[in-house]
């Protein structure tokens, strides 16, 4: 199956300037070649247009409080879903590159159009604030709870997935959760993992539980990689590093586990690096590691 690359250099869902360079740095780095190398056959759909930060205004917002650039967030969300479809129609696996993690509402959306998903969200953090709930008005800390329409996401229905249910989505490898993040997976349907888990039972079971979990009566998975799922002595270059996260082995391990189940009953439908920021990397490392770490996914083997 085709590869069909959109990147997205998104940078306002988040605090930290520079991961709209992402999409430029993980092309850099080698990402068509890589893809070449393992035989998948790919096709750049290039970046969508993105606003700068400051051509807008962060208060000019779309719901009442606590959403930075969330009109924006919604016209550049809109039009990947878009993009996100019609690579799916076209029998491609659309690979969004980012940007920072809002991006993942439009994919999200765009890849449950006309499906029923699950999702994999190997992340640091929860992504499920709302408006209500966010002690950053960031909205890269609030894509899981759009997709699903949580709180005041009930009322924009632009970024709610319309196949994705909570029963499906899978948040593995958390460290950094808001309290009220807690309550919120508490009293929902989603599935989540720490790295606690991860430390106790080893990340291939966990992967392969979160699979089964995910794949349950679906069409079909989304896979979210934020960079910062991964330990910042190995990615340094994302906007909020937490200790604690998954080694370079580990997140190999689960990603060829996530090839692994594809492999056997192709179910992974679209996939999605985030969190890149070139500007705090080191030698574009950062970057390098999320190529590696999606040919993984797409099935490169060592022998
Ligand atoms: C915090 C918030 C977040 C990524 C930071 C942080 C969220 N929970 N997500 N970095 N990728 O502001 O909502
Ligand atoms: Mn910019
Ligand atoms: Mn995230
Ligand atoms: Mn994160």
């Amino acid at each position: 199956m085709t590869i069909s690359t959109i990147g997205v250099p998104m940078d306002l869902g988040a605090d930290r300037r520079g991961v709209d360079m992402g999409p430029s740095a993980i092309r850099y780095a080698g990402l068509a070649s890589t893809l070449g190398n393992i035989g998948r056959s790919c096709v750049d759909a290039g970046d969508l247009t993105v606003p700068h930060a400051e051509e807008r205004d962060p208060e000019a917002r779309s719901i009442e409080a606590n959403a930075k650039y969330l009109d924006e967030v919604e016209s550049v969300c809109t039009r990947l879903a878009d993009e996100v479809a019609s690579s799916l129609d076209d029998g491609a696996l659309p690979l969004v590159l980012g940007g920072d993690h809002s991006i993942a509402i439009g994919t999200l959306v765009g890849a449950s159009r006309d499906a029923e998903i699950g999702a994999i969200w190997f992340d640091a953090h929860s992504d499920v604030n709302t408006p209500e709930t966010t002690p950053s008005g960031n909205v890269h800390g609030m894509p899981l709870a759009a997709a699903l329409g949580m709180g005041t996401f009930a009322d924009t229905p632009w970024a709610n997935a319309p196949g994705l249910r909570e029963e499906n989505v899978v948040l593995v490898g958390l460290r950094s959760v808001d309290e009220p993040e807690r309550e919120r997976i508490r009293d929902s349907a989603i599935t989540a993992y720490t790295m606690s888990d991860i430390d106790q039972r080893g990340v291939v079971d966990v992967t392969e539980e979160a699979l089964d979990i995910a794949t349950d009566g679906v069409d079909g998975i989304h896979v979210s990689l934020d960079l910062d799922w991964l330990d910042p002595s190995h990615a340094p270059g994302v906007g909020t590093p937490v200790r604690g996260g998954v080694t370079y082995r580990e997140a190999h391990s689960a990603l060829e586990t996530v090839a692994d189940r594809d492999a056997d009953t192709g179910v992974l439908r679209s996939l999605e690096l985030v969190e890149a920021n070139p500007i705090l990397d080191s030698h574009n490392e950062t970057a390098e590691l999320g190529v590696e770490l999606v040919a993984s996914a797409l099935g490169k083997r060592v022998l």
